[in-house]
């Protein structure tokens, strides 16, 4: 074990570090922050302690030395080959993920692949109970980790154990599916605090602990069946964006022009209507396409008038699932395109790339619709962000009733992405609603955001963490 200079008050477990490797052109290898909403929100908190980030550093092969980088220590966790393929993209990414996402695509169930996931969870325990310092708080980040909690508290019972859901969690109906159930449940209930996105996630896994563990529960905790006579809290705490950070992004002169900029090349249209997603199947990018296809089959939109840009950031893609959606939304948008696009004038504006988040900023900024879609998604970043870039109260928001986002942003033009002719009608809805009554949502949209923002969540988190009960009876 280190020593006790080198341990940390505040450990956060996450499958990625936040950083990418870059090389140089002269071959030099360098670290680079990936910025994103949990580093921010990580800052904010470090700040005021020392604290240590454990994770894959991406690539295979062993793990690189520990390193610090701007004020956090920043501890490497090596996976293989066959690791990076059976534990994320196999059980992480191919099992879970649909399970935790209302099997909208089936999940696959692979022995090997759970042997493999308890092989990395059982590493990134290890690292945590090196790095923590006695006593300290260890935050564990989403699905790939569920069974670091337990193994956390076997190693060093001394630790307050918090762990947080970035996914939706499941009707227990669908998690009882998964052969490893009991063991997922068992792993989670080694913390202190379990943190989800909504109630309903959180109340979903009290329900799967009671049916499915046979364990006591009472409100939103769960009674610990190891002798300890602990209780575990479950509750919500959703996830936010760094609203003052995007907003001086977005308000920067060169992000201004760059909207401006992006609008022109799109030939100028009197409505661009926006989507940005992860390419995922939850993000229910075929159902808008689908709708947006009606629209301009019935004449009510036409281009160049009318325009969608949809940005499909690459995501999973030696995952089969994923490339069967691919292949499915790209024949989409060939269709559309042939079909009502003309020469310098395509109905779709299709992007599969990755932007620097100025060019985001941008076009948030650029957008008069933003259609955020899913199937289903935990919370969904983007929605938030879109309403944080837009300070000019411009624009209007399209938002899934099945999104976490949802359950805070009611104003927006709500939508069941699953009713196609219900989905039409908001984005004419979105489209039509006069000017100052689209400003009037906008304004308590940002509101809602502005007040609660990431550094809340990561504060909010934190202190229902340090208040979870310890024994019965101390439950607040
Ligand atoms: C999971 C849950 C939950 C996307 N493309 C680019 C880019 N992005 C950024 C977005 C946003 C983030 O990635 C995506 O976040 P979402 O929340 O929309 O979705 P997931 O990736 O599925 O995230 C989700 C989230 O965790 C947090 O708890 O909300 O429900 O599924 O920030 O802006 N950023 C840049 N270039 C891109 O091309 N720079």
């Amino acid at each position: 074990m280190p020593p006790a200079q080198q341990r940390y008050d505040l450990v956060i477990a996450a499958n990625r570090l936040p950083v990418d490797k870059v090389v140089s052109e002269s071959g030099e290898e360098s670290w680079q922050r990936s910025p994103g909403g949990l580093v921010t929100a990580m800052e904010s908190v470090m700040r005021n302690q020392p604290g240590a980030w454990v994770g894959w550093a991406g690539g295979t092969g062993p793990a690189e030395e520990p390193f610090d980088l701007d004020g956090m220590h920043l501890h490497p966790v090596g996976l293989s080959v066959e690791e990076v393929r059976d534990f994320y993209e196999g059980f992480s990414n191919d099992t879970l993920w649909p399970i935790y996402h209302d099997v909208i695509v089936p999940a696959s169930f692979h022995r090997d692949w759970w042997a493999t996931y308890r092989q990395v969870n059982a590493r990134f325990a290890e690292a945590v109970a090196d790095v923590a310092a006695p006593g300290a708080r260890v935050w564990i980040q989403d699905y790939q980790l569920q069974l670091v909690p337990a193994l956390v508290r076997r190693l060093r019972p001394d630790l307050r154990i918090g762990w947080f859901n970035h996914i939706p969690f499941p009707p227990v109906e669908l998690f009882a599916q998964l052969p490893w159930r009991g063991q997922l449940l068992e792993g989670l209930l080694g913390a202190d605090f379990l943190g989800f996105q909504r109630q309903a996630d959180a109340q979903n896994f009290v329900r799967a602990c009671r049916q499915l563990l046979r364990v006591a529960t009472k409100g939103d905790t769960v009674a610990v069946d190891d002798g300890s006579r602990r209780r575990v809290r479950a509750s919500a705490i959703p996830i936010s964006v760094d609203f003052k950070g995007m907003e001086d992004l977005a308000q920067q002169p060169s992000v201004v022009a760059r909207a401006h900029e992006l609008r022109e090349s799109v030939g100028n249209p009197r409505v661009l209507m926006l989507g940005v997603d992860r390419l995922d199947y939850t993000k229910g990018i075929r159902h808008r396409l689908k709708a947006y296809e009606e629209l301009l089959a019935e004449g009510k939109v036409s281009p160049p008038e009318v325009t969608f840009l949809q940005v499909a950031t690459p995501s999973r893609e030696r995952v089969e699932a994923y490339q069967h959606l691919r292949s499915e939304i790209e024949q989409t948008v060939g269709r559309i395109n042939g079909d009502h696009g003309e020469i310098g004038a395509p109905a779709v504006h299709y992007l599969h790339h990755s932007y620097p988040r100025e060019e985001m900023a941008a076009f948030f900024q650029a957008a008069d619709v933003m259609l955020v879609t899913p199937l289903r998604d935990g919370m969904n970043l983007v929605a938030k962000e879109y309403v944080t870039c837009r300070y000019d109260l411009g624009g209007a928001l399209v938002l899934s009733e099945f999104t976490g986002a949802w359950h805070e942003l009611h104003q927006a033009f709500a939508c069941n992405p699953h009713d196609i002719e219900g989905l039409k009608q908001a984005i004419l809805r979105a489209i039509n609603t006069p000017t100052k009554e689209k400003q009037r949502i906008m304004r308590s949209l940002r509101r809602r955001v502005s007040q609660h923002d990431v550094q809340r969540w990561a504060k909010r988190y934190l202190a229902a963490l340090d208040a979870a009960p310890e024994r019965p009876g101390t439950a607040s």
